[in-house]
This record gives structure tokens, sequence and C-alpha cells, in this order.
């Protein structure tokens, strides 16, 4: 049997001093549900640090990351206030294993949020929207990993950026993007490249992620999902994200 603090431990330990750790399935078997338990016990020990929850990202969102990863269903992770950048400012390549940054549309909830909600009823909840880009940075070695090592691991959680809020009344079905590394264009997408339609991955965020964390909250960010492949990180780069409609969101990479 998994020993399930024992674990969320090792993870927690990994992210917190950048250390690459094998993947758990390489010594035994990990369930989906074991996964999302050691998930709550890492975070659990950076809220006893004094971390805050902020929100919930949601993961394997595009058809070509679940075809990666060979599953049918989105995967989810937890925000906390120390994982958020300033905009515009830098983060420090050290305090990572192998980051890689990805474009992402970012939710503000004003109401609470959770199960099975419709698309129409989730938009109601929506304070705000903005760009927003996402560090992911897999604690496994060789960022491999099976569909419950990365689960476990924070669903690979380690940053995230948000551009200028703004109201959430447009059409954010399809709007292009595009995340420029130093001025050049690395990645070209749309955000219908997120379940269609980003609004389904809050819907997602109410289905999977509200009953584990008593209901998404008002104040909570919730970001949609990568629209486009993550871009591997190296210091000296500047990376921004436009989207069309929405806005620019922008980082450096130091030391
Ligand atoms: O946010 C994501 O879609 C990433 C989820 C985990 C898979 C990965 O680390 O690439
Ligand atoms: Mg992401």
């Amino acid at each position: 049997m998994t020993d399930i603090a024992k674990s969320a431990e090792i993870v927690d330990t990994a992210a917190r001093t950048a250390t690459a750790i094998a993947q758990f399935t390489d010594s035994a078997p990990l369930g989906v549900a074991e996964a999302y338990q050691i998930q709550a016990k890492s975070i659990d020990h950076r809220l006893a640090r004094g971390e805050t929850m902020a929100g919930v990202k949601m993961g394997l969102t595009s058809r070509a990351k679940m075809a990666q990863v060979g599953v049918h269903e989105v995967i989810w992770g937890r925000l906390t206030d120390a994982m958020r950048l300033e905009e515009g400012g830098a983060l420090s390549r050290k305090r990572y294993v192998h980051p890689r940054i990805e474009p992402e549309l970012a939710y503000l909830l004003k109401a609470p949020l959770a199960g099975e909600v419709s698309a129409a009823e989730a938009l109601c909840a929506v304070e705000a929207i903005a760009p927003a880009m996402e560090i992911i940075d897999s604690r496994y070695r060789n960022f491999k990993f099976a569909l419950a090592d990365v689960i476990a691991d924070n669903s690979s959680s380690s940053g995230f950026v948000i551009g200028p809020w703004s109201r959430p009344d447009r059409d954010c079905s399809n709007l292009g993007l595009v995340m420029e590394v130093n001025g050049r264009t690395v990645e070209l997408g749309s955000t219908a490249a997120i379940l269609g339609d980003p609004i389904r991955s809050l819907v997602a965020a109410a289905r999977l992620a509200g009953p584990s964390l008593g209901g998404l909250k008002a104040g909570w960010i919730v970001l949609a999902g990568g629209a486009t492949a993550a871009h591997s990180l190296a210091v000296g780069e500047h990376v921004r994200t436009v989207i069309q409609n929405v806005g620019a969101v922008s980082i450096r990479v130091e030391e």
C-alpha cells in the first residue's frame, strides 16, 4: 500500500529544493485517487508554512497533451499565493528543476462554483479574465511520468503569472495567441485548443476539483490549461504571451 504521507513529503521536498526524483510508479503501482491524496497532503505542507490557496490549475486540457499521456480526462492541481510571479517581473531559474512555460487564459471567480454546472453558470461566476502563463516543472527526472505520478506532483504546477484583468464580456472560444521569447515567436495557437473553449475547463474544474476543495471559492484563480506546447525556459529569456482581445503578460528568466 502507498504511504501517502511519505510520498507527499517526497514531492514537497523535491519542489522546495528543486531536486529531481524518481517516478513513484517505477517502484509500485499508484492509483489516481491515491495520487490526488498525495497532492493534497503535499500542498498541506505548503499551507503549514504559511502559503494560502489561490485557486486551481487545469492540465492536459488539449487533445495533443491528452494523447501524449494517453488519457481522455483532464487533471488538476492546486495554486498557492507563493506560486504567483509578478507580471513583467523575473523568475529565478535555480528554483526549478527543468521549468517550462505555457500560455493560458485565467479566470477570476466572483462567486463559488462546485459540482455539475453548465458553461453559462460557470461564466456567471467569473469576475474577470486575463492572459496568463503557467510554469510547469515536473519534479520527476527527465520530465517523465505516468498519469498518477504527475497528479501526485501537483500536476507539474510550480508557478504562474497573470496579466491585466478585464471584463469577461467577450467570446473567448477561439482567440488567437502568440508566445514570444526575446521577441521571436515560439508558439502560435488559439484558445480553442483548450477543450474547444476554455470555459469548458472552468466547468471541469468545478466538477473535478470542486468536491475535494469544498468548492471553488470567490477570489480564486482558475488557469484553464495550456493552449500550445510548453517552452523550456533558459536564463536570459524574456517570455511574452499576447492573446487577441485580452492582452499581454510577460516574465524574465534570471539565474
Ligand atoms: O498544465 C499541464 O497541462 C501540464 C500537466 C502535466 C503534464 C506536463 O507536465 O506536461
Ligand atoms: Mg498548464
